[in-house]
């Protein structure tokens, strides 16, 4: 298994779990860009947000979007807010080849991101 986040999902590479759900795992990002920060993913592979087909593939992505705002909650972030970003393609800056959506919280965003 080449994928980084595939590994782990499959719990062969060390990561800081801090949730779990039936296809989503949500773990600390080794480079955090805020006070939390958090990466959500499918346990399944795909690639990235530009591969997901109509129809079969929302419920997967469902699970993952509802695994991030569960987070979220569990970490305080529900009242102050937060933000949600999935980084896709080249131009996204997407740079691990798994879908994934980060959870930033803890301070203020800024507006255009960079
Ligand atoms: P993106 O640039 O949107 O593809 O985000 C990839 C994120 O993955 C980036 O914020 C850093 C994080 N990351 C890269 N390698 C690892 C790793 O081995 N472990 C963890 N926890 N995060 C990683």
């Amino acid at each position: 298994m080449s994928c980084l986040f595939c590994r782990i999902a499959a719990g062969e590479i060390p990561a800081t779990v801090v949730a779990r759900s039936d296809g989503a795992i949500a773990f600390r990002d080794l480079s955090p860009q805020a006070p939390i920060h958090v990466l959500v993913i499918p346990t399944e592979h795909i690639t990235s947000a530009a591969h997901l087909a109509p129809g079969n593939r929302s419920p997967v992505f469902g699970e993952v979007m509802a695994l991030a705002a569960q987070v979220a909650a569990d970490l305080g972030l529900a009242e102050s807010g937060y933000r949600l970003v999935v980084n896709t393609g080249k131009d996204g800056g997407q740079s691990v080849d798994h879908l994934h959506v980060h959870v930033l919280g803890g301070r203020q965003m800024t507006w255009p991101p960079g």
